[in-house]
């Protein structure tokens, strides 16, 4: 996510002298001996996201786990501190992960997420190729309200893409993030130092053109597509053919969807960032479109829809929705140690002081 472009300045990354204010619920106490590490369940070139049970509480948490020797090697400590700035927003809602706390040792850095085990949207779309348009308009509205969620706090998601979209035991949408290509990205790093698949970016990214809050209904209308399609729009396995595609191919709609959807899909994949849907009044242009009507928002956001699929997971020890290519990944040791010295005034730690916070209520998990 991305807190800057829209507006409203970042408040600034915590100061070398460690003089920072850290909020009314400061918690600087967490260490990785708090938890049992106990599988991965996430990888990217940011780090490892392990399921952690907490040792006097019993709750299950989604830890990611930072190293801050390879994030400032790869100058993506701005980064980081975007994700934390925008955490220190209180951003809360429904269909966003919820960060608990965070610390750190010398080495890393440690995010203590809520656990959610539904599994990734696109993991269930790949098993079933693609979603009839009741189930994908209830996905898309969830995505849709966590947006415009984010939107009203000046956040810009920008690279909302399958990794990122996770279901909850019940089978509501969660997005998480934190720390992949953030605020502080260079325009050169935009298309070269990707965390992932280009599926999703919108032209003026690829371009490098300065963008606003409307790259995020373009991401939303991919995701739909997807959805609805099976693949993202202007896809090629060809990734230099992907890029001229959406830069300059018109949107091809296969056959077989309703008028609402094709018309929702064109509106959201507009080119030009002006005249996309939702570049006028934001979230209100998308709730309103005939699409959507089906939908009521106020019942959406209290989770009082019922989810169009359970993901029937056991209890939050089952990890059945996740790829063994990571639960089966061996927790490496070092995770769990705690340093005889938390952040020192030199090198690498001091370059994060004042990361560790806490909310200020208790952690609650329904699953
Ligand atoms: C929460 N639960 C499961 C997996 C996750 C991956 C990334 C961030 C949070 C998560």
């Amino acid at each position: 996510m991305d807190s800057s472009p829209a507006g409203t300045p970042s408040p600034q990354p915590p100061r070398a002298n460690g003089n920072i204010n850290l909020g009314p619920s400061a918690n600087p106490n967490a260490r990785p001996t708090d938890f049992d590490f106990l599988k991965v369940i996430g990888k990217g070139n940011y780090g490892k996201v392990l399921l952690a049970k907490h040792k006097s509480d019993g709750m299950f948490y989604a830890v990611k786990v930072l190293q801050k020797k390879s994030i400032l090697k790869k100058k993506e400590q701005s980064h980081i501190m975007a994700e934390r700035s925008v955490l220190l927003k209180n951003v809360r809602h429904p269909f966003l992960v919820g960060l608990r706390y965070s610390f750190q040792t010398p080495e890393k850095l440690y995010f203590v997420l809520d656990y959610v085990n539904g599994g990734e949207l696109f993991f269930h779309l790949q098993r079933e190729r693609r979603f009839l348009e009741p189930r994908a308009r209830f996905y898309a509205a969830e995505v849709a309200s966590a947006i415009g969620y984010l939107h009203s706090l000046n956040i810009i998601y920008r690279d909302l893409k399958p990794e990122n979209i996770l279901l909850d035991c019940q089978g509501h949408v969660v997005l998480t993030d934190f720390g992949l290509c953030k605020e502080g990205v260079e325009p050169e790093e935009t298309t070269s130092t990707f965390c992932g698949t280009p599926e999703y970016l919108a032209p003026e990214v690829l371009r490098k053109e300065p963008y606003d809050r409307a790259v995020d209904w373009w991401c939303l209308g991919a995701v739909l597509y997807e959805m609805l399609h099976g693949l993202p729009p202007f896809y090629s396995q060809d990734v230099s053919q992907m890029y001229e595609n959406i830069l300059h191919q018109p949107l091809r709609i296969p056959g077989g969807r309703t008028v609402a959807a094709c018309d929702l899909l064109q509106a959201l994949l507009h080119k030009d960032q002006r005249q996309r849907l939702g570049s006028k009044t934001d979230f209100l242009e998308i709730k309103s479109h005939v699409f959507f009507s089906p939908i009521n928002w106020d019942d959406l956001y209290h989770k009082r829809l019922t989810p169009p699929f359970n993901p029937n997971v056991a209890g939050p020890a089952d990890l059945k929705h996740f790829d063994p290519e990571f639960t089966q990944e061996a927790v490496s040791k070092s995770i769990g140690c705690t340093p005889d010295t938390m952040a020192s005034s030199s090198g690498a730690s001091s370059a994060f002081l004042g990361f560790s916070y806490a909310p200020d209520d208790d952690a609650i998990l329904d699953c």
